[in-house]
């Protein structure tokens, strides 16, 4: 039975399991709802109104930590470490990873220059900790690819796109292990066909509903008049 993955374009998270999904090669369907005006259909099945959303049969997996110890533990293959405490370590680094996913949600909503800059510093401090616990090369645990790479390669892109509009965000001299782990990841063929084509373009969009202090650097002429300031 073909597991089927509710989804929002941009979401970092619902990306998570995509990456998971398509590095396992399972086959799965997609169907991406609008959050912003979310089906009664979805608000009735998702606790938390919530995507990701992992549909398995008639169970409801939500949590796309949990989403992905599922699909982990469902399909050939394991992602996870089988050492026990390697495999405990990594669960570790991927909560970490949590609260690094919404600085990056911060960077795009912070509307004063202060504010991005010390949701930065944080994110930057939070990073100097990650620089520390990287196993090795081309992945976070070295030669093979894990649930810890599907649960930062989101946030390495959305920090990317961020760099690209103001750089600063991505440091290369300070955090030489991590720049070199996230080009691994995102020239990976399972995290580019994690995401729609256009996910850049949707996500300066998205950027510019925003309104944050980031929205600055995008190019004014192509967004046209700044709408009512929208989240999703
Ligand atoms: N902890 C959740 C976070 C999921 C989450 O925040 N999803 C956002 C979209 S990226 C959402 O559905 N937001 C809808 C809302 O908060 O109403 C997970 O890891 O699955």
């Amino acid at each position: 039975m073909k597991p089927r993955l509710i989804s929002f374009k941009l979401c970092p998270f619902v990306q998570r399991a995509a990456i998971a999904l398509q590095y396992k090669t399972v086959e799965y369907d997609i169907e991406y709802i609008d959050l912003a005006n979310p089906p009664e259909w979805f608000l009735k099945i998702s606790p938390l109104k919530k995507v990701p959303l992992l549909l398995v049969g008639d169970h409801v997996i939500f949590e796309s930590t949990v989403i992905n110890e599922y699909i982990d533990e469902a399909y050939p293959n394991k992602l996870h470490p089988s050492d026990l405490i390697l495999r405990a370590h990594n669960r570790s680094w991927i909560e970490f990873g949590n609260g690094c996913t919404w600085s990056a949600f911060h960077l795009s909503v912070k509307e004063k220059e202060e504010d991005f800059n010390n949701v930065l510093d944080d994110l930057l401090n939070k990073f100097d900790q990650i620089e520390k616990a990287i196993g090795g090369a081309p992945f976070f645990n070295g030669s093979k690819f894990s649930l810890v790479d599907s649960s930062y390669a989101p946030l390495f892109q959305r920090l990317e796109y961020l760099n690209e509009l103001r750089p600063g965000i991505l440091d290369k001299k300070r955090h030489p292990r991590i720049n070199a782990w996230k080009e691994s990841l995102l020239t990976l063929n399972a995290v580019q066909r994690s995401a729609v084509p256009e996910i850049k373009e949707l996500y300066h969009e998205l950027l510019w509903k925003r309104q944050g202090y980031i929205s600055q650097f995008l190019d004014e002429e192509k967004y046209g008049k700044k709408s009512a300031k929208r989240i999703y």
